[in-house]
């Protein structure tokens, strides 16, 4: 029977073959890595790991759509963005484990705390512990690039002009400073985007428990704030409307706020179990809402082989499989502490 096309016509303007095999391999890999985190939990909740499971849709539609000249700043469960943008599974468990060589602060950061600097990528600015802390810095940087701009020194690569997206969970978007920022946001009209990853979890409170709004509703008492409202679990349609507020951010330099309604799959973090605070109805209610088997039945739909998809599924489990388990890098060299600078200062 011939697979169904049901790709809208925005989807299929901006999707190619490419994109989604792309997506699906690495909607893979991350799931890949939490579950093999989980497998090694005793070991691998020494440190802290964040999950992207239930965000993966959303954050590889954004990540996949960043260019070298923009600046981004992922919290920590932003696994997916990272992947998407580029970062290999190994250079993220270098970081978890804290290693010599971690891309981003060679080992001294919390986990999923990045900071980079490389030519090819988007820019991420480091970044505090602190949830919410995020928006004032890449609110700076959007007014930055604005500055640059006005004065005729403006770091367009190939013609585009770069934004910044201010990644964001749904209970840090309660944050004082975060109303500063959609404030200043509004009144500069800045490049940016605020995009709010809605999972109705602030670690173990509900949105019930700490917010009388979401974060769409409260966007709207910024007047020149777009606010695009998204079921993050879709990849095709979060990629589609990504597309177009990314390409409005480029020319007509103002602010969106895109609010993602997302579940969460899995612990607020290795050390903060889910069976401490969370029932079945309401993991059972998540589940439901899983992204990874949507755009498995999606790319059926859009025609492409099932064949094809478990082996890019196969290829990215034995990748983290093989990663983790490559134990030179891993499990030796910390951070530059080295025992040359321990003995030096007589430590
Ligand atoms: C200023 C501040 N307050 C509290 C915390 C503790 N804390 C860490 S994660 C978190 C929950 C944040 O929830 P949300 O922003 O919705 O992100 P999610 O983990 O649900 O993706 C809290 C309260 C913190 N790190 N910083
Ligand atoms: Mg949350």
């Amino acid at each position: 029977m011939p697979a169904t096309i049901i790709r809208t016509p925005q989807e299929e303007a901006v999707l190619t073959h490419e994109t989604l095999l792309k997506a699906w391999e690495l909607m893979c890999t991350a799931k890949a890595m939490t579950d093999i985190y989980e497998e090694n939990a005793k070991f691998t909740s020494k440190y802290v790991h964040a999950t992207s499971r239930g965000h993966e849709a959303i954050q590889l539609a954004l990540g996949l759509q960043l260019k070298p000249q923009d600046f981004v700043a992922p919290y920590y469960r932003d696994d997916s963005i990272l992947l998407g943008i580029g970062l290999r599974p190994y250079e993220l468990m270098l970081q978890l484990m804290a290693k010599r060589d971690d891309p981003f602060s060679g080992g001294r950061s919390y986990y999923c705390h990045p900071s980079l600097r490389r030519d090819d990528m988007p820019k991420i600015p480091h970044q505090s512990s602190a949830t919410g802390m995020q928006a004032i810095p890449t609110t700076g940087v959007a007014l930055g690039i604005q500055y640059k701009e006005k004065a005729g020194i403006a770091h367009d690569i190939r013609g585009e002009a770069p934004i910044v997206v201010c990644s964001i969970g749904d209970a840090a978007m309660t944050e004082g400073e975060v109303a500063e920022a959609l404030h200043m946001a509004a009144l500069k009209q800045l490049p940016i985007i605020y995009l709010v990853q809605d999972n109705e979890w602030d670690i173990s409170a509900t949105a019930k428990e700490i917010r009388a709004g979401d974060a769409a509703q409260f966007a709207q008492g910024f007047p020149g704030l777009e606010v695009i409202e998204l079921d993050g679990t879709d990849f095709a349609a979060c990629y589609a409307a990504l597309h177009s507020v990314i390409a409005t951010v480029r020319s007509e330099r103002r602010p969106f706020l895109v609010h993602a309604k997302v579940p969460l799959l899995n612990h607020h973090t290795s050390g903060v179990r889910m069976e401490f605070y969370r029932d079945e109805k309401d993991l059972a209610e998540h589940r439901k809402r899983d992204p990874q088997p949507r755009f498995f039945q999606q790319l059926l739909d859009f025609g492409i082989q099932l064949q094809g998809l478990k082996e890019l599924e196969k290829r990215a489990i034995a990748t983290v499989k093989r990663t983790m388990n490559w134990p030179k890098p891993l499990k030796t060299h910390g951070p530059r502490t080295s025992s040359r600078t321990c003995s030096r200062l007589r430590l």
